[in-house]
């Protein structure tokens, strides 16, 4: 079909996870690897064809072997996509594990200007229309469009170091974040975000939404160069009250960004 499923706005996002079953298929890859690699490449090739679509391969460690993040604007495009890669997979004993189906989206505590510039006078002491106040400002509101441009249209990095865990925020008797009034739980992202900037370079993170669409409200996808900023960073968070008290957490899958044929190289 020609038909297309774009949202208002964001992309689609779906996070693929495979495990080698080699009990299933003996023969395993090697029967045709080379259909498999190459057929798998053809179909990352085709996911990264559509304007604003990314895709990216994952070789797991532990509880799954193989994975695919991929993003997309139009939602047939990716489910017709994501059931011939099944097929294929199935075919060569590939089973899945894990899936996340999510969508970009803007953050609701991102600072308004106004904000801003209330706090810029009365915490810092800028007078508003001085060079300084201004500069600020400006700084602000560029840092305010790359978090709404990157958060719901981002780019994919190519850092090897690749993790992902769905979360929760707790509806429990006194723990209840959807209970909270809106300024409240404002400042304490303020204290989560303070933390989040302070691995900037180091951790890149894209926090997708899917309440209403998976299991989970939230996932989270973290990249790094090295394994300990993630580490560090999620360990960090631990203690920030908004996860401490708030945040509840689904299994966590790790590994590195691969490409297709040294994941599969791997079962050869
Ligand atoms: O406005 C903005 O877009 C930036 C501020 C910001 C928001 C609103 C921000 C910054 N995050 C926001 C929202 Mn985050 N984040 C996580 C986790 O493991 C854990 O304890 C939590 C998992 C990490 C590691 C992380 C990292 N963040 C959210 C939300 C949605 C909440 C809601 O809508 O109710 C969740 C679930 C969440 C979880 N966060 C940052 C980071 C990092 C590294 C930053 C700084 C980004 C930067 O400035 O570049």
């Amino acid at each position: 079909t020609t038909e297309t499923l774009v949202p208002k706005e964001g992309l689609f996002v779906l996070h693929l996870f495979y495990r080698f079953d080699s009990g299933a298929t003996p023969a395993g890859i090697s029967a045709s690897p080379k259909e498999l690699v190459g057929g798998v490449e053809a179909l990352l090739a085709e996911a990264r064809e559509a304007e604003r679509s990314q895709a990216v391969s994952l070789s797991l460690i532990g509880r799954a072997d193989l994975g695919f993040l991929l993003l997309c604007p139009d939602l047939y495009r990716l489910h017709r996509w994501e059931k011939r890669l099944a097929v294929l997979l199935g075919r060569h004993g590939w089973s899945k594990v894990f899936s996340f189906f999510s969508m970009t989206e803007r953050s609701d505590y991102t600072v308004s200007e106004a904000e801003h510039a209330d706090q810029l006078s009365s915490q810092e002491g800028l007078v508003p229309g001085s060079p300084e106040f201004e500069e600020k400002m400006k700084a602000f509101r560029e840092r305010v469009r790359y978090y709404t441009e990157v958060r719901l249209y981002p780019t994919l990095p190519d850092w090897r170091f690749f993790a992902f865990y769905p979360m929760n925020k707790k509806r429990e008797t006194g723990a209840n974040w959807y209970a909270l009034p809106f300024r409240e739980r404002k400042e304490l992202m303020q204290g989560h975000a303070l933390i989040g900037r302070r691995y900037a370079g180091r951790v890149i993170q894209y926090v997708t939404g899917s309440t209403g669409l998976d299991d989970w409200e939230w996932g989270v996808t973290l990249f790094a160069q090295d394994p300990y900023e993630v580490k560090a960073i999620v360990a960090e968070m631990r203690f920030d009250p908004v996860s401490a008290r708030y945040g509840e957490f689904g299994p966590f899958f790790t590994g590195l960004q691969s490409p297709v044929a040294e994941i599969f190289g791997h079962f050869a």
